[in-house]
């Protein structure tokens, strides 16, 4: 019976989202949401975005179904923004999907039930949705080492012998493609290499969560890992999100792509996923992949929209020196070197559950329990009161 049912615990970073809005206190920063928030702390409609919203408005003439995996001009938009030209087409395999979590569910179950009894390694931190998302897939989720004892920088050894002692060839690897959510650390060039052969010469899926490109270095720059794993692996299966790079983040816009060794093998596994998505949701929404897809055929949109997530990467970046540089100016504070080097939205900051609370408390800032801070919440008016904030709870 409905009235024996237990209440479930708020998603630990959605909920403080809410918590947040309840604070009356005028002075308040939330840094916990993965949102971008623009210098008057608000998180507009990209320009790039109306345009193409406009366009679909006069030349959109049907609400039909679109087919199950989505719309053909968004599937080609992505594989080029994913791949460039480095996989034949005939190889690759685009779904457009609910947002990036929607991708990840349905590469979840693909795996599940199509190589099992594959296991899938995450790294440990990693997002927490991804453990529910496997595992609500049936997907077994075991853990690989990652971030380092300094809580600010990746241990490669312990995540090489990880990957290495404790897989058997046919396990997935989900690796962050770049932006690593919680930490903000990112695998060097000459790490993503060893990571590829290793991947390859142990028989495992990679598993590339890509939620974040154009954040990091750029939006070339951050599909290098991803490229790299495809140089040496012949398989592999990327979960995108465009819910951050073009602000879709309502619209619930993703894609699941999968590359297979031949084109055979491309088409089987695409009738799988599809048979996923049926049982799921039947097929995708339209409008934001259709928004995608408008503003990647118009060059003059493309123009834009590249130009307004370039000022959103550069901005977080300027972000981060300014906190960086004010809590130097705190007498007894401690060094925050270390985001300088970090990349993407996120740094783990250091500040334990206890001064989380006591943040959120005593300054309404508030920051998620693991002391995950998001900096493009930051604010480069409030970043003096911020960097105070931070030092008195330190
Ligand atoms: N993967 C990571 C690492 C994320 O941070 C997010 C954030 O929302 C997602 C996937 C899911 O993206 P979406 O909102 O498009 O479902
Ligand atoms: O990590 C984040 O903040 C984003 C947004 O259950 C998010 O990825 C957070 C929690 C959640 C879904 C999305």
């Amino acid at each position: 019976r409905f009235d024996s049912i237990a209440m479930a615990a708020p998603d630990a970073i959605l909920g403080i989202g809410e918590a947040f809005a309840a604070d009356p206190r005028s002075e308040k920063m939330n840094l916990s949401v993965g949102v971008y928030k623009d210098a008057a702390g608000t998180t507009p409609i990209m320009q790039c975005v109306k345009a193409a919203e406009q366009k679909i408005l006069e030349s959109e003439t049907t609400k039909s179904y679109l087919p199950i995996d989505g719309l053909p001009d968004y599937r080609n938009a992505v594989r080029e923004m994913l791949l460039g030209d480095q996989v034949p087409a005939d190889r690759v395999a685009v779904l457009q999907t609910p947002g990036g979590t929607g991708a990840l569910r349905v590469a979840a179950e693909f795996l599940a039930t199509q190589c099992s009894p594959t296991r899938v390694f995450v790294p440990n931190p990693t997002w927490a949705n991804h453990t529910a998302i496997m595992r609500a897939a049936g997907l077994p989720v075991e853990t690989y080492r990652y971030l380092g004892s300094d809580r600010h920088s990746l241990d490669f050894q312990a995540m090489v012998d990880d990957l290495t002692e404790n897989t058997r060839p046919g396990d997935a690897v989900l690796l962050h493609a770049c932006c690593h959510n919680p930490t903000g650390v990112d695998p060097t060039t000459d790490q993503w290499q060893e990571i590829a052969k290793l991947l390859a010469s142990r028989g495992l899926i990679p598993l590339l969560d890509f939620a974040y490109q154009g954040f990091g270095d750029g939006l070339e720059e951050d599909a290098a890992g991803l490229r790299t794993v495809l140089q040496h692996c012949d398989e592999a299966i990327a979960c995108s999100s465009y819910s951050k790079n073009f602000g879709l983040y309502s619209e619930r816009v993703g894609a699941a792509t999968l590359i297979a060794a031949t084109p055979s093998a491309t088409a089987a596994s695409l009738s799988q996923l599809k048979i996923v998505v049926r049982a799921n949701y039947s097929n995708p929404p339209r409008h934001g992949g259709a928004i995608v897809a408008t503003v990647l055929a118009d060059p003059e949109l493309t123009k834009i929209w590249k130009t307004e997530l370039e000022g959103k990467r550069l901005r977080i970046k300027q972000l981060r020196e300014q906190f960086v540089a004010g809590m130097k100016q705190q007498p007894g504070a401690p060094d925050f070197s270390f985001l300088l080097q970090q990349k993407g939205m996120f740094s783990f900051s250091g500040l334990s559950a206890m001064q989380v609370d006591e943040l959120r408390t005593k300054h309404g800032v508030y920051v998620v329990g693991s002391g995950r801070i998001n900096v493009a919440g930051m604010n480069e008016e409030k970043m003096d009161w911020l960097c105070q904030a931070v030092a008195d709870v330190m």
